[in-house]
């Protein structure tokens, strides 16, 4: 019953948004089968919600002189995470667009009565790699040692935007600005991590994962863009990197792990471009989890010690998940990675540490 009311919204929403457009009819179709499998892989990812509901738990342990890094959280699930980061007690870095934005959230839960954990505001727009080279190189002044990187800062569909630097906005936010972010950073958490207990790069992740794939001839996607097949590739990038870099620390030896999360379908601001929230809101307001609740895996994988030496692995709900099998070649992860430096002009992506430092200066 319930399977033939959820579809039945599917078809019609998907008929509402092809008659509403007004775009060729191949771009309609491609568009039609990626509402179709964004749907079907979101309803099934809602559906794991449901079942999984019992899983979705974490202890919010007090890890007193730790320190964190998230970007964005002024909205969303973010919020959520730096509240229960700063009743762990935890240091709280917040790189974000809108500082004014972020204070008051501060100055709100000081009010509801959290007096522990700190935080410090600084500027930082993830889409543009200036700013990320700036931000990363204030970071490095101030502090010595990270211990939780979380990447969270993240946009979906929305129409064909190119950033300063020339990259389709989805693929820089979500990705670029997150890769030159973690590259700049490592020494940090590499002075973070001990052996017994490693410090954590999560990378806000999503189950739309699943429908990617990497246009490596025109990684804009300029050509014929598709919101969901941006959206899907810059998620997608993350998922492969997360199982790249895990095994390039286990190599070097190095005391970090990753992980990807996917946090749960969460109601924010995140589905405005989509024709679900425009045309049925209700169906988010009620069926979606909330931001606390799509807080609480991401939480869960910065501080677990059922994670600890679990690197490189996907979560969803509080659990070790599968992620779509793709992302398992070992090909197209290298691709990808060697391929990204060479966007970036990083000349080696560990490598010595005062590499880092010159590209932080540039
Ligand atoms: N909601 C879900 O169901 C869902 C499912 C799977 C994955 N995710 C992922 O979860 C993460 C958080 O999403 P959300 O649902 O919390 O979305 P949201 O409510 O739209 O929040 C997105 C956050 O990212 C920030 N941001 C966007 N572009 C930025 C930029 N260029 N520089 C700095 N900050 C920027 C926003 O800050 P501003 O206020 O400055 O715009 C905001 O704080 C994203 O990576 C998303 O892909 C969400
Ligand atoms: C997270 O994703 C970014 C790109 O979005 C990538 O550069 C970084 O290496 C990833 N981190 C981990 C831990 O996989
Ligand atoms: C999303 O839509 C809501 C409700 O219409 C609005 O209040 C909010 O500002 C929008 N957020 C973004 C980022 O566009
Ligand atoms: C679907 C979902 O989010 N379920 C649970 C996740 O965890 C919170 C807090 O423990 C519960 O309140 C939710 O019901």
């Amino acid at each position: 019953m319930i399977f033939l009311i959820g579809c039945s919204i599917v078809i019609v929403v998907t008929i509402i948004a092809i008659v509403k457009s007004k775009k060729p009819l191949k771009t309609l179709l491609i568009e039609a089968r990626y509402e179709l499998l964004y749907n079907y892989v979101g309803s099934r990812a809602m559906l794991q919600d449901f079942f999984m509901r019992g899983k979705n738990k974490t202890e919010l342990l007090l890890k007193s002189g730790n320190t964190a890094l998230i970007t964005g959280g002024t909205r969303g699930i973010g919020v959520e995470v730096i509240k229960m980061l700063m009743k762990c007690d935890v240091k709280v870095i917040i790189g974000c667009r809108n500082i004014q934005q972020a204070e008051l959230l501060v100055a709100n839960f000081r009010k509801e009565g959290i007096k522990t954990g700190s935080v410090d505001i600084l500027n930082l727009d993830i889409s543009v790699m200036e700013s990320v080279k700036q931000f990363a190189g204030i970071v490095k002044e101030k502090y010595s040692e990270i211990n939780y990187l979380i990447n969270n800062a993240g946009i979906m569909f929305g129409p064909y935007i190119e950033t300063r630097d020339g990259y389709e906005s989805q693929f820089a936010t979500n990705y670029l600005g997150h890769f030159l972010l973690t590259h700049l950073l490592l020494p940090l958490l590499e002075a973070g991590g001990k052996k017994e207990e490693k410090s954590r790069i999560v990378n806000v992740s999503s189950c739309a994962h699943i429908v990617g794939d990497i246009n490596f001839e025109d990684i804009n996607n300029r050509h014929n863009y598709i919101p969901g097949a941006a959206y899907a590739q810059s998620k997608m990038a993350q998922v492969l990197f997360t199982k790249y870099l895990d095994s390039l620390f286990k190599n070097e030896g190095l005391p970090i792990q990753t992980h990807c999360v996917h946090p749960g379908i969460v109601n924010t601001d995140l589905f405005n471009d989509t024709n679900l929230k425009k045309f049925v809101p209700v169906i988010p307001a009620l069926l979606f989890k909330s931001p606390e609740q799509g807080a609480i895996p991401i939480i869960y994988a910065c501080l677990s010690p059922k994670l600890e030496g679990k690197g490189g692995t996907y979560i969803h709900n509080c659990k070790i998940f599968k992620a779509s099998s793709s992302t398992n070649s070992e090909e197209l992860q290298k691709k990808l990675f060697d391929f990204t430096n060479k966007l970036l002009s990083i000349p080696d992506f560990i490598g010595k540490h005062e590499k880092n430092q010159i590209i932080a200066k540039e």
